[in-house]
């Protein structure tokens, strides 16, 4: 697996080298939500451009959102992307670098997990990425689960009983306003402390300020019942933690505790992602390879 990977999330924006499969040399920079089609493009040329790219070289983009059989790129939170709203991703990449595959970012996560990653040993997988948002894949008997529309798999718009709030998808109540990166921040700011990422949230729960470990446990029970839900229904055998909070530290065994609480045949086993911050990355590289684009 050689060529190059993007991985445009609603934070932060990743490109690598990758050759024989491995991350070979990495850049990235903040994503701005509120750019349009073209800027976000030329942002990705910027990244790739000190990668080393060159127009038609192998390259594979994941996107936070959802894209359509047709290429269309449209932000389910609108929230997150409030630009992207049905733009024609898959012509302009062609246009712009010729020869580039893309799809969701956690729906590539997953296939890259379940093939080289938490995943190899399961036959009813899903991957879940706690990060700006929270998204999902699902492989299930070695093929990914996926719609004309792009929707499937967008797990973070089901509703958790701990939800209340409008979501920037229009729902009430949703995971991702409970759990998501953007939904800590505003319950930070809810709770007295405005102007405080999601980022921070978590190193003050950890050094024992109570209001932080209410919201970072909140996030975390979400989590633990949207597992069990997904178990019901699909009968999974394995769940993967991706995304920068999904990582973080303690948080996975947070998920765990409240996980345990469920009946046994509805309490999946866990872990963290195992290509960690890259499945992603390998996942848009690896669809470029599978598709012969
Ligand atoms: P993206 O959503 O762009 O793919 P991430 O997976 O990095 O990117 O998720 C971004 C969210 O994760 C933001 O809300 C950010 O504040 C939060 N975050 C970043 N680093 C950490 C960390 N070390 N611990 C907890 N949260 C983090
Ligand atoms: C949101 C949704 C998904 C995405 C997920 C994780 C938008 C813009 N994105 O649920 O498509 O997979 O976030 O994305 O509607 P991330 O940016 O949090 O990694």
């Amino acid at each position: 697996l050689g060529g190059f990977a993007v991985d445009l999330g609603g934070t932060k924006t990743a490109a690598a080298r990758i050759e024989n499969g491995q991350i070979a040399a990495r850049r990235q920079a903040a994503t701005d939500g509120a750019a349009g089609l073209d800027a976000m493009l030329d942002h990705v040329a910027d990244l790739l451009a000190g990668l080393g790219y060159s127009p038609g070289a192998p390259l594979g983009v994941a996107v936070t959102g959802r894209i359509g059989s047709d290429g269309r790129w449209q932000a389910v939170n609108q929230g997150t992307l409030s630009a992207i709203d049905g733009v024609p991703l898959k012509v302009a990449l062609d246009t712009r670098f010729g020869n580039a595959a893309v799809g969701n970012d956690a729906a590539l996560a997953a296939v890259a997990e379940a093939h080289f990653g938490a995943g190899r040993a399961s036959r009813c997988f899903a991957y879940l990425t706690v990060s700006t948002g929270v998204g999902g894949g699902l492989v299930l008997d070695g093929r990914p689960v996926l719609s004309p529309n792009g929707l499937a798999g967008h797990v973070g718009f089901v509703t958790s009983p701990l939800g209340s709030a409008r979501c920037g998808s229009g729902r009430l109540g949703t995971v991702e306003s409970v759990a998501g990166g953007r939904a800590i921040a505003k319950a930070a700011a809810d709770a007295g402390h405005p102007d405080t990422d999601a980022r921070t949230v978590f190193s003050e729960a950890l050094a024992g300020a109570e209001w932080a470990e209410r919201i970072v446990d909140r996030s975390a029970a979400a989590i633990a019942t949207l597992c069990a839900d997904l178990t019901a229904i699909l009968g999974l055998d394995r769940v993967a933690l991706g995304g920068s909070i999904g990582l973080a530290p303690g948080y996975l065994d947070r998920v765990e505790r409240h996980l345990a609480q469920e009946p046994a045949l509805f309490r999946v086993p866990l872990g963290p992602a195992e290509l960690g911050q890259d499945s992603a990355l390998l996942g848009a590289l690896a669809l470029h390879h599978m598709k012969g684009t």
